[in-house]
């Protein structure tokens, strides 16, 4: 079907960051899940992402692949749902800085730290990130200064960003400050979030009693 949307996920994985934005949007979508280590890794799926990983969302003939694009492709297919602000707005400053920043500089940070790389003082001006705490005290910064990150107004960022820190928070790979549990809380009551976990631990394998 020409606007047929469709989600390619593992409901254990950051797929749960787009099914979020998806139910954010509001529009009907289908859900195909790949599997870790064997569908994710053939044939049709590696035409869908050459990376064999999830998720990846199918819009008619438009693949996008990247959670972090994802959300912001969402935001500005469907306008209507008012989650980013429009093309040519100044906040689109703080809607592009937070959205990459987190997607860059914070990904990459959190997860060498987890490998216990620490980039040595004097190579910080050729790595981007630079250094892991100023990242960090960064993104707490951004998201103390108001209840959202754009405009005051919860949207396609807060999904990315408060989802990535939430998860963070939970599996380990980000300490739990007041600011980020705060954050944190006020996003994940949103019931998008809740209809989107509860969708993914439906078709999550069960664990043995
Ligand atoms: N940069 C990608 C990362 C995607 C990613 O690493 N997904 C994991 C699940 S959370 C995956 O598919 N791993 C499977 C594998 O690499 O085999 C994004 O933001 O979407």
């Amino acid at each position: 079907m020409a606007d047929e949307l469709v989600l390619y996920t593992n409901p254990q994985s950051r797929g749960r960051i787009a099914r979020w934005m998806l139910e954010e949007i509001g529009q009907p979508y289908r859900t195909e899940i790949v599997e870790y280590g064997t569908t994710m890794k053939a044939e049709p799926y590696l035409s869908i992402n050459p990376m064999g990983k999830v998720p990846a969302l199918r819009h008619g003939d438009a693949v996008v692949t990247e959670t972090a694009a994802i959300c912001a492709y969402l935001a500005d297919a469907f306008p209507q749902a008012g989650l980013a602000p429009p093309p040519g707005d100044r906040l689109r400053a703080p809607y592009y800085r937070w959205l990459f920043f987190c997607a860059g500089p914070v990904e990459a940070a959190t997860s060498n730290k987890v490998l216990g790389f620490v980039v040595p003082p004097e190579r910080e001006r050729m790595i981007g990130y630079g250094r892991f705490d100023l990242v960090i005290d960064t993104l707490e910064r951004a998201i103390a200064k108001s209840d959202y990150l754009v405009g005051g107004k919860f949207g396609a960022a807060d999904v990315y960003v408060g989802a990535q820190l939430g998860f963070g928070m939970m599996f380990g790979t980000l300490e739990k400050r007041p600011a980020f549990e705060a954050y944190w809380q006020r996003v994940s009551i949103r019931p998008a979030y809740g209809r989107a976990k509860a969708l993914d631990e439906a078709q999550a394998p069960k664990r043995p009693a």
